[in-house]
């Protein structure tokens, strides 16, 4: 595949420089905007002017008075602030159709394949910048990489009103003396863990091997490995309707058998994760419905902590409703249902260690003997 062109825009102190756009008399003093009931009295966020006094987003106000006295403190102004955000998307999308909001100030564009049209990625990056100087008053800082991780690193580094463009060639030594929480996934317990083993930079990071990272981080390890290499092929998602998938079995007779249930089940699972894995998403919410022969209808759902779009997760997230939450013992079922939400992007670079890939062809095939199912996996892209 040859590498993509991913821009990541963000614009700059955003809050505050709505409130600055809005009264030109507040450009160029320090504004902190926050204290709104729901933030209750901490700093959503603080204009350029004010962090040179140290004040932070997520700062109580009272700390924010004390480091900044000739302050102006204003309120959040939700409406206004979304009401300008759709004004940039509107100028992001008129680039290309691949956008994808990531929050209120911040979008990803895909604009591989652009360039013939629309010039180099970086007049087109200059281009954005400009517009929406020109069009909506604010500045922003732009990063422009083979991929989201690397482009979203690059607009936070030289804010305000920055540009910053890494080439694939150059991803390893542009990652190399960033800090390890830079890193997608990286919280403090994380940090702490990979310090105490002496390492601070994603170089270090990136000089451990597969293996060793997935021993110690298990799950994770794999995007450890892979985003310390530069490496990250999440798509830019721009079908944001998307908000649930389903399928569901109504039986030609009613079913009292738990055992048909289950493989039913494990076959809706397989729909549901051949289409979240053809769209390149995962599901931290799984939906289980059941009818019974009366046409009383109910669902249980539950959410996890990490999404999956892996078919053996889903069926047994799935079963465990089933056992949990279903009491099958009164009535007979007359269809039954499975439904994922809470989607989002799913890194599926679990599924590239060979290993990994290995064993869950065995789980699955496991299964599928268990329940005498055939043929059910054939043309199935893993
Ligand atoms: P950010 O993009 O994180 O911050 P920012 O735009 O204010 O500053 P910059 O990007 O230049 O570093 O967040 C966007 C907006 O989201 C921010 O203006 C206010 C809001 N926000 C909060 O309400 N609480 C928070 O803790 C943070 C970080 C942001
Ligand atoms: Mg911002």
């Amino acid at each position: 595949m040859p590498a993509r062109k991913i821009i990541h825009v963000d614009l700059d102190a955003f809050f505050a420089s709505v409130e600055q756009l809005d009264n030109p008399k507040l450009k160029g003093r320090p504004v902190i905007v926050g204290g709104s009931i729901k933030e209750r009295g901490v700093v959503s966020t603080a204009s350029y002017e004010a962090r040179a006094f140290g004040v932070q987003s997520a700062q109580p106000i009272a700390r924010a008075r004390k480091l900044c006295p000739q302050g102006v403190f204003l309120r959040v102004r939700m409406d206004r602030y979304r009401e300008i955000s759709r004004r940039v998307l509107k100028i992001l999308s008129s680039c290309t159709p691949k956008v994808e909001p990531a929050s209120i100030d911040e979008a990803f564009l895909d604009i591989t394949g652009c360039e013939k049209l629309f010039g180099k990625a970086e007049d087109i990056a200059r281009e954005i910048k400009t517009r929406i100087k020109k069009e909506v008053g604010l500045t922003c800082s732009l990063g422009v990489a083979p991929n989201k991780f690397l482009a979203k690193v690059a607009s936070g580094m030289q804010k305000p009103d920055g540009l910053v463009i890494v080439k694939d060639n150059d991803k390893e030594s542009f990652l190399a003396n960033l800090p390890v929480g830079k890193i997608w996934g990286v919280g403090k317990v994380t940090q702490r863990e990979l310090q105490q083993m002496g390492i601070y930079t994603i170089r270090q990071l990136g000089e451990l091997s597969f293996s060793e990272l997935q021993k110690t981080f298990g799950r994770i390890g794999a995007r450890l490995y892979n985003l310390s290499h530069g490496i990250d092929r999440t798509p830019v998602l721009t079908d944001r309707k998307i908000k649930s998938m389903s399928s569901e079995t109504t039986f030609p007779h009613d079913i009292s058998e738990r055992k048909v249930l289950e493989k039913t089940l494990y076959e809706l699972s397989v729909k549901v994760s051949k289409t979240l894995r053809n769209k390149g998403l995962g599901a931290k919410s799984i939906q289980l419905k059941v009818r019974f022969s009366d046409f009383t209808t109910f669902t249980r759902s539950h959410t996890y902590r990490e999404a999956t779009n892996l078919t053996e997760f889903i069926w047994q997230r799935a079963k465990e409703l089933l056992d949990k939450k279903v009491d099958l013992s009164a009535r007979k079922v007359r269809l039954i249902g499975l439904a994922v939400f809470n989607l989002g992007a799913q890194r599926q670079m679990e599924l590239f260690v060979p290993e990994k890939m290995q064993r869950l062809e065995v789980a699955l095939e496991k299964i599928e003997k268990k329940y005498g199912i055939r043929g059910i996996r054939k043309g199935r892209t893993l």
